[in-house]
């Protein structure tokens, strides 16, 4: 079954949405396999977006997730990666549409509450910088006949 990195930002734990936002992905029916509270490293920080490490954003960001606790989780379901990146909107608030995380919870692109895994090896990866194995939860709930055929 395909797995996906979620984190709520800095922005979300002090603005008191954790609770919200892991609502609105339990209700979507994905299931939460990893769940955990952390201070980022700054090392970690920009290993996570050593994509953008060229871009002129790149500092304020890795300053921005290591502000303060972060909720790190891994969650799973059909199609799980794509499906939740439309649960969660797009990366700039101000224009993701209203019913996703960010468009209605979201301030503006410096401060979008949320990040979700691109693409599925994007997603592993992820997964495997966050968490160690061990930590990574198998279980199945006891609505799946009613999640999936
Ligand atoms: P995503 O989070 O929707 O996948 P990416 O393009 O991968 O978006 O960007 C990663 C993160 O970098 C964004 O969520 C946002 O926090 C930040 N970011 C992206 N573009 C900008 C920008 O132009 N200014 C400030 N922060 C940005």
């Amino acid at each position: 079954m395909e797995r996906t990195f979620i984190a709520i930002k800095p922005d979300g734990v002090q603005r008191g949405l954790v609770g919200e936002i892991i609502r609105r992905l339990e209700t979507k029916g994905f299931t939460l396999v990893a769940l955990k509270l952390l201070h980022p490293s700054r090392e970690l920080a920009e290993q996570h977006y050593a994509v953008h490490k060229e871009r002129p954003f790149f500092s304020g960001l890795v300053d921005f997730i290591t502000s303060g606790p972060v909720v790190a989780m891994v969650w799973q379901g059909e199609g799980v990666v794509a499906a939740s990146r439309l649960t969660i909107g797009a990366t700039n608030p101000l224009v993701s549409p209203p019913g996703t995380i960010r468009g209605d919870l979201g301030i503006n692109i410096g401060r979008n509450l949320i990040h979700g895994s691109d693409a599925v090896e994007t997603a592993q990866s992820e997964i495997a910088l966050w968490f160690k194995e061990e930590e990574l939860v198998s279980w199945s709930p006891t609505v799946s006949p009613w999640l999936s055929e």
